[in-house]
């Protein structure tokens, strides 16, 4: 058989390590592959849910020395015209944000999809006031894409979100601050039976819609969100349609959840297989 090689779209990660699979990097590197692109990883910490403690948090950053090396590898291996795509998730110290800001100024990736992870679950309110100060100073202005949650777009704003109404002006505002395009989450936290996302660029507003599958937020449904948008634009997809396609996958992956032993189920990537 004649040898061949393949340039599949390349996407990389730099994200967390969720153990159980349900979120973090393992269902980045999961969307990836099912989205049809060539997925890395650069780890920037590791999470272990406790379950003799509710199912908190257990959290352990990755030196910050480390994480420079395992961007130094994979930009070493693809340089930035061909990996043109990375998605940032959890960092979770602001000495990982400071080196991943540095590690993305350098390289210059023309797609950069923030998934501005403030705090997870178990963690206090309040707690992670400096991450969240470093990421909105240090990675927001980096970003050409950010897919905040509920609590992500008020904080991000500064605006309350209460309504659909509300999440329209506070993506609206986190797009004249950052210049990137937005695509902010309802989800399953405004009223109504529909889970609703807003979408804004410097071409307008839209609103993307499908009905509720239940009433509890699903692990991972963020991080996938995030990884599919990171994939359609390695494929070449304009945002807009990245952000349709995506909020398909995570709709299909929502309906074709997993459970566990954890109080929340997860999302299973292969919800649009046939
Ligand atoms: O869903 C946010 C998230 C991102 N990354 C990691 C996580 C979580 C939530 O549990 O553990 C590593």
């Amino acid at each position: 058989m004649p040898e061949t090689t393949s340039t599949p779209a390349m996407t990389l990660t730099i994200a967390g390590s969720e153990a159980t699979g349900g979120a973090g990097a393992q269902a980045d590197l999961k969307t990836f592959q099912e989205l049809g692109t060539f997925g890395m990883v650069a780890l920037t910490c590791i999470v272990s849910f406790n379950p003799k403690d509710e199912w908190n948090h257990r959290f352990v950053p990755v030196e910050t020395q480390v994480i420079e090396d395992q961007i130094e590898a994979i930009f070493g291996n693809y340089g930035p015209e061909v990996l043109d795509t990375v998605k940032l998730g959890m960092m979770g110290s602001p000495a990982t944000i400071s080196t991943v800001a540095a590690a993305i100024a350098a390289r210059k990736p023309k797609n950069l999809v923030l998934d501005p992870v403030l705090i997870c679950k178990g963690q206090e309110p309040g707690h992670a006031q400096d991450t969240d100060n470093a990421l909105k100073a240090e990675l927001l202005p980096l970003a050409t894409f950010v897919t905040p949650n509920h609590f992500e777009t008020e904080q991000l704003s500064g605006m309350k979100v209460e309504t659909l109404q509300d999440l329209q002006a506070a993506a609206a505002e986190i797009h004249r601050l950052s210049g990137a395009a937005v695509l902010a989450k309802g989800g399953v936290r405004l009223p109504g039976s529909e889970a609703v996302d807003v979408f804004v660029d410097a071409e307008g507003i839209e609103v993307l819609s499908a009905p509720k599958i239940g009433e509890h937020a699903v692990s991972g449904a963020g991080c996938s969100l995030a990884a599919a948008v990171a994939a359609e634009l390695a494929k070449g997809r304009a945002p807009r349609e990245a952000a349709r396609r995506a909020k398909e996958f995570v709709t299909a992956g929502i309906r074709q959840r997993v459970t566990g032993n954890t109080p929340f189920d997860a999302l299973w990537q292969g919800g649009l297989r046939d």
